[in-house]
């Protein structure tokens, strides 16, 4: 017969993001588990390479297999879904969490409560991810959804006291979601008026800068499976200030118009 073989046609590769990235790993992890996927390459590439392949693909009507995740607004832009994982490589649903240094809550209160307070809906930040995937600058996206949602940022400023410049700063990895969610707390604590920097790392030196005392925090922690090995490396060094996003998942994404439900429909 002449029955698709998608694996044939991705070239028995999946279009992954940043190397450093908790779902890079799960999927080579899931090269090896899964006994149809053996010999398959993940590509290395960046988060914003990865969201230009797929749209491409789309484009086409092509078949490709991402390295995926949630919240996205990718979902919004295209139809997609997540390919069953019978083997749980790539973990259930997860949250978001705010970690910040050691020492911070004595040295600056106000911003630690307000990072303390920091919590959104996934569809809180599709809004601002959709604004920037259309090309509005993260901090202009920011601005806006903080201005627009005066009653969210209420709850998280309640009985945090002014800033007076003190430098505060953020650190993240230019993964869409990171980008917004830190651009949107950025700009909170510029409004109660710290003098914010936001700086993007490598996943990995993101967690370790916060641990080492080198940032003051971040609000990019996946868990508990995602940066699960970070979050062991590094928890008696720095303070976990528990979730700011619930409802989040990675996984193997894929075009709604391929015929495929689970990761073991592919072919060896
Ligand atoms: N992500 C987005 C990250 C966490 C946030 C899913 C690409 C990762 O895989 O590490």
């Amino acid at each position: 017969t002449d029955e698709v073989n998608y694996s044939k046609e991705v070239d028995y590769s999946i279009t992954g993001i940043e190397a450093g990235a908790g779902v890079f790993k799960a999927a080579e992890d899931a090269t090896e588990e899964y006994d149809n996927l053996k010999g398959w390459e993940v590509l290395a590439s960046s988060s914003g390479a990865m969201a230009t392949a797929l749209g491409e693909a789309v484009s086409k009507e092509e078949p490709i297999i991402v390295t995926g995740w949630t919240p996205h607004w990718k979902f919004a832009k295209y139809d997609l879904k997540y390919l069953e994982d019978p083997k749980g490589v790539f973990g259930d649903e997860e949250t978001i969490n705010t970690m910040v240094r050691e020492g911070l809550k004595e040295d600056m209160p106000n911003a630690y409560k307000l990072l303390d307070q920091f919590h959104w809906t996934t569809e809180d930040m599709e809004e601002v991810m959709l604004e920037i995937s259309d090309g509005a600058d993260p901090a202009e996206a920011a601005a806006a959804w903080v201005d627009e949602n005066a009653d969210k940022v209420a709850e998280w400023t309640e009985g945090v006291e002014k800033g007076n410049g003190e430098s505060i700063e953020l650190v993240y990895v230019e993964w869409d979601s990171e980008i917004s969610s830190t651009h949107v707390v950025g700009k909170v604590l510029e409004d109660l008026g710290f003098d914010v920097s936001l700086t993007p790392l490598d996943n990995a030196v993101m967690w370790q800068a916060v641990a080492n005392g080198e940032a003051d925090g971040m609000v990019a922690a996946w868990l508990p499976a995602t940066h699960g090995d970070l979050y062991e490396e590094y928890k008696d060094s720095l303070e976990d200030l528990g979730e700011n996003l619930a409802g989040a998942k990675i996984g193997l994404v894929v075009p709604a118009y391929m015929d495929i439900d689970s990761i073991e429909d592919l072919k060896p």
